[in-house]
């Protein structure tokens, strides 16, 4: 996610409305670099790096007699330092990504610098940490994409720190998980497998291939995690929660094993843990590089699946059937101008619908960022109406489901 320090300089010219003074060309002295301590954002007031060094490891809302005079910068913390060019962290930013190194240093060749922000992500210097999601209260409890029994269709989002947020659908969101969840190599929700009635959270954990189960407290929050796979969880693409497929009341898993191309089905047992894998698709999910387990999307009571289809961008619907998925059907083409799709559970009222989150190359109305959501809502055939986008900036974070 680093960018170069001459992007960043064209972006700080960009941002700041300004043009460049033409510093690129200056060579400092590279003991005065090096005399910024590691774990400090660090500036000069000359070209060069030279002359009295100003250093902080804290946020600064106003630099005093060093307001609008720093020429050259270096960010040896391990956050993104956001160079504000008014007071108080306001108007537009310039982002520089933690170089604890010292590897890059510079200016954005302006002198109007008047704050800087130290932020554990990027997108901390222009958004909250967590994005905006709104959902409608249902009329009926939802059996799965509502954490907090609220009958509001939740969201949980992991930011670029490894942090994971619980958004309840007010356009608030909260911190569920302070650190580590970067570690994880899938993220999935939906449907209760600790048999309390309230729904979890399952996590692929990179480094050993387990899987772990984070009971939900029914807050919105996560209790201790319990293993539930010990390991060869590496193997396994698009780890889903699904709902029950196998129709015995608890909640089931299904994942592709990446070196055959088959979908398993991992069926929860009584005990909160999986019983043994039971082959559901024969080969070519590989070609598959999103599955959703959306709930029941066409009223027959029986949690589907859904799958997007690499090479074509098409939305495929597969009807779950007891312990198997029935023929598919095609919800819709052009997905790929999607990152991913999530299923969100009821948020309008009118059934299980879902959630993606765009690409540039998505265009329709109210999306601005390149990163918008847009929202749909089950039609109760297996298909969804059209896509309502919303307004909301979902760059600069790392997954949500
Ligand atoms: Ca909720
Ligand atoms: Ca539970
Ligand atoms: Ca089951
Ligand atoms: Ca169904």
């Amino acid at each position: 996610m680093r960018t170069s320090w001459g992007r960043r300089l064209v972006t700080a010219v960009t941002a700041l409305g300004l043009t460049s003074a033409g510093l690129l060309g200056a060579t400092p002295a590279q003991a005065a670099v090096g005399d910024c301590p590691k774990g400090y954002f660090c500036a000069w007031q000359t070209d060069n790096a030279t002359g009295t060094m100003f250093k902080t490891d804290k946020s600064v809302a106003t630099l005093g007699s060093w307001d609008n005079k720093i020429r050259t910068i270096v960010n040896r913390t391990s956050q993104y330092a956001c160079l504000h060019s008014d007071a108080n962290y306001a108007d537009s930013s310039l982002v520089v990504a933690p170089d604890p190194a010292a590897a890059n240093w510079g200016g954005p060749g302006t002198n109007s610098l008047s704050s800087v922000k130290l932020v554990p992500t990027a997108r901390e210097c222009s958004l909250p940490a967590y994005p905006e999601w709104s959902s409608t209260q249902a009329m009926y409890a939802a059996d799965f994409g509502d954490m907090n029994g609220d009958q509001r269709a939740d969201v949980v989002v992991r930011d670029q720190a490894g942090r994971l947020w619980f958004l309840p659908g007010d356009l608030t969101g909260r911190m569920i998980g302070s650190a580590g969840w970067n570690g994880m190599s899938a993220l999935t929700r939906h449907g209760d497998f600790s048999r309390d009635g309230r729904e979890d959270v399952i996590a692929a954990e990179a480094s050993t291939g387990k899987l772990w189960l984070y009971p939900g407290t029914g807050t919105g929050a996560l209790g201790a995690r319990t293993l539930i796979g010990s390991g060869g969880w590496n193997g396994m693409a698009q780890i889903t929660a699904f709902g029950d497929l196998t129709r015995d009341g608890r909640s089931d898993l299904v994942a592709i094993e990446k070196s055959t191309g088959k979908l398993w089905l991992y069926p929860g047992t009584a005990s909160g843990g999986l019983g043994a894998r039971k082959l559901i698709g024969s080969g070519g999910w590989n070609g598959m590089n999103d599955l959703v387990g959306a709930g029941d999307m066409n009223g027959d009571s029986h949690a589907d699946l859904l799958a997007r289809e690499a090479s074509t961008g098409k939305l495929w619907f597969y009807p779950g059937g007891p312990g198997y998925i029935g023929a598919r059907k095609l919800v819709g083409s052009g997905w790929n101008t999607m990152r991913y799709v999530i299923g969100v559970g009821d948020f309008s009222g009118r059934g299980p619908g879902l959630a993606a989150v765009a690409t540039p190359s998505y265009t329709g109305p109210n999306c601005w960022s390149g990163a918008c959501v847009v929202k749909y809502a089950a039609n109760g055939m297996g298909g969804v109406y059209p896509g309502e986008p919303q307004p909301w900036d979902w760059s600069d974070l790392n997954g949500a489901f």
